[in-house]
C-alpha cells in the first residue's frame, strides 16, 4: 500500500472509530421494556422476542431488559402509559386496555361485542383504524411501533355456570382498566370491582373475588383453575390488543438506521406474539379448550341466543361509550368490521 493511501485508510479508521463512540455515548447501556406477565404467557414471549431480534440486527448496540410484572410502575398497569409519556419506561409492549385511562379512543377495542372473531380484530389493527390510533398515540408523545394482541376475554367464575346475564346476578368480578368495564359488568348485574392483575391473583385465591374475564392463554399461563376459576364462558365479548411502543426522546437518541432496525423487529416479534396467543384457539377443535376442559374445567359454548342476550344487555352501555371513544372512529371501526374478508 502506498503512503498516501495508508494514510487514508487509517485517517477513516479513526474516524469511524470516534463516530461510533460518540453514538454510544447517547446510548443507553440497557433500555427499560415494560409488559405485564412474563415470557411464560404469549405477551411476555413477544417482549423476549423483539429484545433478541433487536440485539442481533444492532449487534448489541441496543441492548433492551423485560421488566414485567409492571414492574417499573410498581405493578400499577393503569400508570404505565403516563411512565412511558415520562421515561420512566423507555419502551412497551402494552394492553389496550390499560393505556385506556389516558387515551380514550383504546377504548374502542372493549365496546361489548365490537369484535366477532379474530378477522373483525385484524381489520381494526391493520386497517385504517390502526393507523388513526398511531396518530393519536404519536400525538401524546410515544412513538408506536407494532400491533400484538392480548386475546379475547373470556369469563370465568369459581360459583357457576354462567349461560345468561341473571347467572352473574351479584357475582363480584374483577376488571381493570377502564370504567367502560364497570359499566358493562354493572349493565349485566354483576358486581365489578377494578383490581391491578397483582392484586387479582391473591384475591381468586382467598375467594374476595368471584370471578374475571381474561384470555385463555392467561388463564392456563397463570393457572386460574388452581385459584378455584372452575367456570369458563365462552363469549368473546371483548379482545385486547397489544401495542409496541418506544418513548420519544429515546426514538429520536437512535440513528435513523436504527430506529428502522428496532421497527422491523417491532413488527416482525408482533406478527410472532399474535400466533402465538392465538394457539390452539383459532384451528379447529380449539385444543387450548380442551386442554383447560381436561384440567376439571366446565367450558360452556353459548348458542347464538344465548350470546345476544348478552348483547343486548350491554347494548345501552355501548351506545353511551360510542360517544365517549369517538362516534367517528367507531363508526369507521364498524365499516372496517363489516367490510372484513
Ligand atoms: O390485568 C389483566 O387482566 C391483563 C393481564 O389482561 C392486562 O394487563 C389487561
Amino acid at each position: 500500500m502506498q503512503r498516501r493511501h495508508l494514510f487514508i485508510a487509517l485517517a477513516t479508521a479513526i474516524g469511524l472509530a470516534a463516530a461510533g463512540s460518540a453514538q454510544a455515548q447517547n446510548y443507553k447501556s440497557e433500555y427499560k421494556l415494560s409488559t405485564v406477565v412474563p415470557a411464560s404467557f404469549p405477551w411476555g414471549k413477544g417482549g423476549e422476542i423483539w429484545i433478541d431480534l433487536v440485539k442481533q440486527r444492532t449487534n448489541g448496540r441496543i441492548n433492551i431488559k423485560m421488566y414485567p410484572g409492571v414492574s417499573l410502575v410498581q405493578g400499577d398497569q393503569t400508570r404505565e402509559f403516563t411512565a412511558i409519556r415520562q421515561g420512566i419506561i423507555d419502551m412497551a409492549i402494552g394492553s389496550t386496555i390499560n393505556w385506556s385511562p389516558q387515551v380514550k379512543e383504546l377504548n374502542l377495542f372493549s365496546l361489548p361485542f365490537l369484535m366477532p372473531d379474530y378477522k373483525a380484530i385484524d381489520a381494526l389493527t391493520q386497517g385504517p383504524v390502526g393507523k388513526d390510533l398511531f396518530g393519536i398515540l404519536e400525538k401524546q408523545g410515544v412513538v408506536p411501533l407494532a400491533w400484538g394482541e392480548n386475546g379475547f376475554r373470556e369469563l370465568t367464575n369459581s360459583k357457576h355456570e354462567v349461560r345468561k346475564p341473571e347467572d352473574l346476578n351479584g357475582m363480584k368480578i374483577r376488571v381493570v382498566g377502564s370504567p367502560l368495564f364497570l359499566a358493562t359488568f354493572q349493565a349485566l348485574g354483576a358486581n365489578p370491582t377494578q383490581m391491578s392483575w397483582a392484586d387479582a391473583q391473591p384475591a381468586f385465591a382467598s375467594k374476595a373475588v368471584d370471578g374475571q374475564e381474561n384470555p385463555m392463554s392467561i388463564f392456563t399461563a397463570a393457572k386460574l383453575h388452581n385459584v378455584g376459576q372452575k367456570f369458563v364462558t365462552l363469549w368473546g365479548y371483548v379482545a385486547d390488543p397489544l401495542i409496541f411502543v418506544v418513548n420519544k426522546e429515546v426514538w429520536e437518541s437512535w440513528t435513523p438506521a436504527d430506529r428502522e432496525i428496532v421497527r422491523q423487529a417491532a413488527i416482525d416479534a408482533g406478527k410472532q406474539e399474535i400466533a402465538i396467543a392465538r394457539k390452539g384457539l383459532d384451528e379447529p377443535g380449539q385444543p387450548l379448550v380442551k386442554e383447560i376442559e381436561g384440567m376439571g374445567v366446565k367450558v360452556t359454548r353459548l348458542t347464538p341466543a344465548e350470546r345476544n342476550a348478552f348483547v343486548t344487555a350491554t347494548r345501552r352501555v355501548y351506545a353511551q361509550w360510542k360517544g365517549q371513544v369517538g362516534p367517528a372512529l367507531v363508526d369507521k371501526a364498524e365499516a372496517s368490521i363489516a367490510a372484513r374478508k
